[in-house]
């Protein structure tokens, strides 16, 4: 086990200790798809779980197989970010209608501050949207024994239960126990159509059995002891979400706290803490989405609704002491990261997306519609070479979309990742619907934005097995695509020549632009 370890203590980083917490929980498989701050979680897991731990080709496919395990009786932990609970929604919403039978837990990591994200949404939704329990540890150490108590949770309460963690959690390292691993449970399959299959006939009746669980989830968290009130006639409190627990505890004489870890939750607990407080404030991360209820049991109440709190940003440690000396407005970063030097991503010196975009911009294309990965970068000063970035897959869609007005030689950029991930159907559609774009794949063998992660095109798995293969060329040629030609983006001249032709031709044309991420090929050559 990587991390300083000593007798049953270990110092490990929050997204190892989640990882650890899954393994102690007694899970039997684990799936994710990379994502910052979530990533680090299944690379422990593989490296540490004799058992199954595998890279999905995207986050609904995660989720989807670990419902798949659940059938079996056992328990499966599945990872993401938070953009790509978007993508697993889905399944996600259906799977809290027919309830799972091992444990299910779904940990996702937000991001506030956007540190390395398109957007800083606020998962809580997402389990009350679907019905289902989310936990919000505090830091590391909370977090790997909730992963424990949300596995028994799950099997308890039949449901998929949601972790929320954010980037501090993940990305610093705390102090944890390091328990007893639990037997996996045992293989057993048992058909269950009026619970497993979600046709009308069904669907209405698995719905009155999770409105059924609601008053049930909300007296679990009362006696869970996960939400508690720390009061000592204090005149002014903080009702503390996560990681705004850890920030309150620095104004802990001043203020009374309520900390809040478990949802739903019965509002009485909000009703009695705010009860002779003068004012009230609520720390969470992300969105108000506590704040909102607060609101309803108290008019002194300070947060992100009314600007006492950037609703934008992270919170940081300081936020009160911040707002007291007068230095927060709605548009400051917090004021601990404002005395910090900024350090935007840069492309490395010598990556090979560079020069494909040398030779894009020498073929002037009227519009390029960009994706997600480290190609992103190609946006920014001095290349400009992309116009657009939405989410994972959009681009050749974006492309589609301009060129059935009738544009003119509009190019798409993506990934082989995320090419993957949620562009196939894009590019099958575009086929389908013959839209007239030049579609070019940056094939650098790896996920390289997230850290370097194989992918099915190399065939290599989480574990750093051989695994089975896929080609990309014949992936496109089975999608229709009018031609397939791979370059060497190193190849200037040859890489030119073929994007200028293709942009002028009709249909669909793809272009691979291969070489490995200089890291991989180091990598390899070691
Ligand atoms: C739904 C979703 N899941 C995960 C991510 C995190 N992420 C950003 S880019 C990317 C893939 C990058 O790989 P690739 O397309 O191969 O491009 P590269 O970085 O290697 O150039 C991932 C996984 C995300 N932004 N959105």
């Amino acid at each position: 086990m990587k991390g300083y370890v000593e007798k049953t203590k270990a110092l490990l980083l929050g997204d190892d200790a989640i990882g650890r917490g899954a393994i102690e929980a007694g899970i039997s498989y684990a799936s994710s798809y990379p994502g910052t701050p979530a990533t680090q979680i299944l690379e422990y897991i593989a490296r540490n779980f004799d058992g199954k731990a595998e890279w999905a080709i995207n986050e609904k496919v995660a989720l989807e197989t670990a419902i798949g395990v659940s059938y079996t009786g056992r328990r499966a932990l599945c990872s993401m970010k938070h953009v790509g609970l978007n993508v697993a929604s889905d399944a996600l919403m259906t799977a809290a209608y027919l309830g799972v039978r091992g444990g299910v837990v779904i940990v996702v990591a937000d991001d506030p501050g956007a540190f390395s994200s398109q957007n800083e949404q606020d998962s809580r939704y997402y389990a009350q949207f679907a019905k289902i329990p989310c936990l919000e540890p505090s830091d590391g150490k909370e977090a790997k024994e909730m992963v424990i108590t949300a596995f028994d949770l799950s099997e308890e309460m039949e449901l998929p239960v949601i972790v929320r963690v954010v980037t501090r959690i993940c990305h610093t390292s705390s102090v944890v126990e390091i328990g007893e691993i639990r037997p996996q449970n045992p293989v057993s399959v048992i058909k269950n159509p009026a619970r497993m299959i979600a046709v009308p006939s069904n669907v209405i009746k698995c719905h009155k059995i999770l409105n059924e669980k609601q008053e049930k989830l909300k007296r679990w968290s009362e006696n869970s002891g996960l939400n508690k009130i720390f009061k000592n006639n204090q005149k002014k409190g903080i009702v503390a979400c996560g990681l705004g627990y850890a920030y309150a505890k620095e104004y802990g004489d001043e203020f009374a706290i309520l900390k809040i870890s478990s949802y739903p939750f019965n509002e009485k607990i909000i009703e009695d803490f705010v009860k002779d407080l003068e004012e009230v404030w609520v720390l969470e991360e992300c969105y108000p989405f506590v704040e909102g209820i607060v609101r309803r049991y108290s008019t002194n109440v300070k947060g992100k609704m009314t600007g006492e709190i950037s609703p934008e940003g992270e919170l940081g440690p300081d936020v009160l002491t911040a707002y007291y000396n007068g230095k927060v407005s709605k548009t400051d970063p917090p004021s601990f990261l404002s005395s910090l030097p900024l350090r935007p991503p840069v492309m490395c010196q010598g990556c090979s997306h560079r020069d494909f975009y040398k030779s894009l911009i020498a073929v002037k294309p009227t519009f390029t519609a960009g994706d997600i990965g480290c190609y992103t970068l190609g946006a920014s000063p001095p290349l400009f070479a992309l116009d657009t970035c939405l989410c994972m897959g959009a681009g050749i869609s974006q492309a589609a979309g301009m060129s059935q007005q009738g544009v003119k030689r509009v190019a798409a950029v993506i990934g082989d990742s995320t090419f993957l991930h949620a562009g196939i159907p894009a590019l099958i559609s575009a086929v389908y619907n013959k839209a007239n774009i030049l579609v070019a794949i940056l094939d650098n063998s790896s996920v390289a934005m997230t850290g370097h992660q194989p992918t099915p095109l190399t065939g290599i798995t989480a574990k750093g097995e051989e695994g089975g293969k896929v080609s990309l060329e014949e992936i496109c040629k089975a999608c229709g695509a009018a031609s397939v030609t791979v370059v060497d983006p190193l190849d200037h001249e040859t890489t030119e020549a073929v994007l200028k032709e293709k942009l002028d031709s009709e249909g669909v044309n793809v272009v691979i632009a291969r070489r490995p991420c200089i890291h991989v090929a180091k990598k390899r050559k070691k």
